[in-house]
C-alpha cells in the first residue's frame, strides 16, 4: 500500500518538510489534504484525533503504521530507505556523528523553530486568521530570532551545514516556517549580508541542484526522468522560494502518488546499536547548573541510571563567559566533555548519546528493540512530542509562576489561566497516548520519560499545582507517579542538586 501523507495543502509547516524528504528519498506517496487549525476545533476530526491525539499534521500511514511529529517521520523515512535518494542522516552505527546530528536537531527544535514561528505567527498567521500584527511583539520576536541567527552564523562559519558537512534532515527541518517570511512578507531575515554563512545555507538553488544531482546518480536504476515529479516538488518548495504557493493553494496533490518502486527495508541491520559495553570514561565531565531542574538534572539522572562515572563542574550561565561560549555557542548548559575532548551539548542529544554508547550498562533506557525501525520511530515520536508539545507548555508556566516573580515582575493572572488551560489540553492528548502505551516512547521506560522531569515536577513541588495527577487523567497520573518516583530523581532531590555527587557510583 502506498504511503499516505496527511498534511496541510501549503508550502509550510512540518508537512512540507516531510514532502521534501519523501521527494528527495524518492518514496512514492499519496497526499491526503488535511487542513487543521489550532483556532478551529472543528478541524480536529475524530479520524485525525484517532491517529494524532494532539490533532496536528503531518501524519503518515505506512501500511497501517501511523507516525506523527515531522522530525520523527523524516528520521523514520531515512532509516527505512537509507540508500535510496540522497543520504540525509549519518549512519546510526557512527554514534558520535549521530550525536552531533541529534545535537543540531535539538538546536533546530529549541533555538530556531520557536523563534522563527513567533515571527511567522505575528506577521502571517495572525492577519491570516483575522487578527492584527502587533508591531511591538513583532519587533521583539524578530530581535530574538536574529540573536539566534547570529549564533547560527558562528556555527555555520565552521561547517557547511547545520549538522556537519552534508545536507541533512536537520537543514530541511529549518524549512518549515522561516522561508515563508521572505515569500509572504519580504522579511528576508535568513539572507542578510551580515550573516553570510546563514545566507549560504538557507538552502540555495545550487545546493539543492547538487542534492538532486547526487540523488539522480544514486538512483539511475529507479528513476530516469530528468524533471521528475520529485525534482519539481523540491523546486517548488525550495529552489523557487515557494513562488508557486500561497497559503491554502492546492498544489501538493498534483505531485502525489508518484510511481516509483522503492527498495523498501523492513529492518535496519546498520542501525543495530553496538552490543559491546565500552569501558566508561573515568573523566567524563558534566558542565551544568547545580540545581534540581533543567536539562543538567536530566543528564545527571541518566548518568546515574547508566552508572557512568562523571565529574560535575558547576557552570553558571550568567555572565556568558568566552569559555562557556567556546564550548556552547548559545551559552547554555548542560555540556559533556569526554576524555579525548569530544564535547556535546543539548540535553536530549547527550542522553541519547550516553544510551547508545553504553546500551547494556545500568538501566537500558533505549527503545524496546533498537533493530526494529518502528520501535525506534515511536521512540523518536515520543522525543518530539515532549520537545514540541510538553516542554513549551510547561516551560511557559514555570516562567510565569517562578521566573517572573523571581526577577521582580508581577504575575499576570489571566495569562496564567491561559497557560494552564493550554497545558491541560496537552495533558489531555497525553492521556490518549498513555491510554494506548505504557510510556511516552512506547511500552518501555526510556530516556524520553526522563526528559519530562526537567521542569514539570516543579509545578507540584514549588507551586502546589497538581495538574500532572488529576484523577480525570488516570493514565497520565499512573505514568507520572512512576516517573517522579524514579530512584535517580528521588536521589537528586535528597542531595538537593548535583554538587554533592562528584562521581558515580
Ligand atoms: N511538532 C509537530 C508540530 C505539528 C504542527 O504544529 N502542525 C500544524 C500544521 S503545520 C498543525 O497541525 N496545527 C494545528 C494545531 O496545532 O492545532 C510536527 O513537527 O509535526
Amino acid at each position: 500500500m502506498v504511503l499516505k501523507l496527511y498534511a496541510a495543502n501549503r508550502a509550510g509547516g512540518g508537512g512540507a518538510v516531510v514532502a521534501v524528504v519523501l521527494a528527495i528519498k524518492r518514496i512514492p506517496f499519496e497526499f491526503v489534504p488535511t487542513d487543521v487549525s489550532a483556532a478551529d476545533p472543528s478541524t480536529k476530526t475524530p479520524e485525525l484525533l484517532a491517529m494524532q491525539p494532539f490533532g496536528q499534521v503531518p501524519v503518515i500511514d505506512d501500511d497501517g503504521f501511523i507516525l506523527y511529529e515531522s522530525r520523527a517521520i523524516c528520521l523514520y523515512l531515512e532509516q527505512q530507505y537509507p540508500s535510496q535518494g540522497a543520504k540525509l542522516a549519518p549512519d546510526l552505527a557512527d554514534i558520535r556523528a549521530t550525536a552531533l546530528f541529534n545535537q543540531a536537531m535539538s538546536v533546530e527544535t529549541f533555538n530556531f523553530y520557536p523563534f522563527a514561528y513567533r515571527v511567522v505567527d505575528e506577521v502571517i498567521f495572525k492577519p491570516h486568521y483575522g487578527g492584527q500584527t502587533d508591531p511591538t511583539l513583532l519587533s521583539t520576536a524578530l530581535k530574538d530570532f536574529e540573536s539566534k541567527l547570529d549564533v547560527y552564523e558562528k556555527i555555520l562559519a565552521k561547517q557547511r551545514y547545520t549538522a556537519g558537512n552534508s545536507l541533512s534532515i536537520v537543514d530541511l527541518s529549518h524549512l518549515s516556517h522561516a522561508p515563508l517570511l521572505a515569500r509572504y512578507t519580504g522579511i528576508d531575515v535568513m539572507t542578510r549580508a551580515e550573516r553570510p554563512n546563514v545566507a549560504r545555507v538557507a538552502v540555495t538553488e545550487m545546493e539543492l541542484e547538487a542534492a538532486l544531482h547526487r540523488r539522480s546518480r544514486l538512483q539511475r536504476s529507479t528513476a530516469t526522468q530528468a524533471d521528475s515529479p520529485a525534482s519539481t516538488l523540491i523546486k517548488i518548495f525550495l529552489i523557487s522560494g515557494y513562488t508557486a504557493y500561497r497559503l491554502g493553494e492546492a498544489k501538493l496533490s498534483q505531485h502525489s502518488a508518484i510511481n516509483w518502486h522503492p527498495q523498501r527495508r523492513r529492518v535496519s541491520s546498520s542501525s543495530h546499536l553496538p552490543a559491546t559495553v565500552r569501558p566508561p570514561s573515568m573523566v567524563l565531565k558534566l558542565h551544568a547548573a547545580n540545581r534540581v531542574g533543567g536539562g543538567g538534572s536530566v543528564v545527571a539522572m541518566v548518568l546515574a541510571a547508566k552508572r557512568i562515572p562523571f565529574t560535575f563542574i558547576s557552570t553558571p550561565i550568567q555572565p556568558k563567559t568566552p569559555g562557556l561560549l567556546a564550548m556552547q555557542p548559545f551559552g547554555k548548559v548542560p555540556i559533556i566533555e569526554e576524555e579525548d575532548g569530544f564535547r556535546l551539548y543539548e540535553s536530549r542529544a547527550i542522553c541519547m548519546y550516553l544510551q547508545k554508547k553504553y546500551p547494556d550498562q545500568g538501566i537500558d533506557l533505549g527503545p524496546a528493540d533498537p533493530t526494529d525501525l518502528r520501535a525506534q520511530a515511536l521512540f523518536d515520536q515520543g522525543l518530539f512530542i515532549e520537545a514540541t508539545n510538553f516542554h513549551p507548555a510547561v516551560y511557559r508556566l514555570i516562567e510565569e509562576i517562578i521566573f517572573k516573580p523571581f526577577s521582580g515582575r508581577g504575575q499576570d493572572r489571566q495569562h496564567l489561566a491561559e497557560l494552564l488551560h493550554n497545558f491541560d489540553s496537552v495533558l489531555d492528548a497525553y492521556e490518549m497516548v498513555l491510554g494506548k502505551q505504557k510510556y511516552i516512547g512506547g511500552d518501555k521506560l526510556t530516556i524520553v520519560d526522563y526528559f519530562h522531569l526537567a521542569h514539570a515536577p516543579l509545578l507540584a513541588r514549588i507551586c502546589g499545582i497538581h495538574i500532572m495527577t488529576k484523577p480525570e487523567r488516570p493514565n497520565v497520573c499512573r505514568w507520572w507517579k512512576e516517573v517522579v518516583n524514579l530512584p535517580q530523581y528521588r536521589e537528586l532531590l535528597e542531595q538537593d542538586g548535583l554538587a554533592s555527587r562528584k562521581s558515580y557510583p
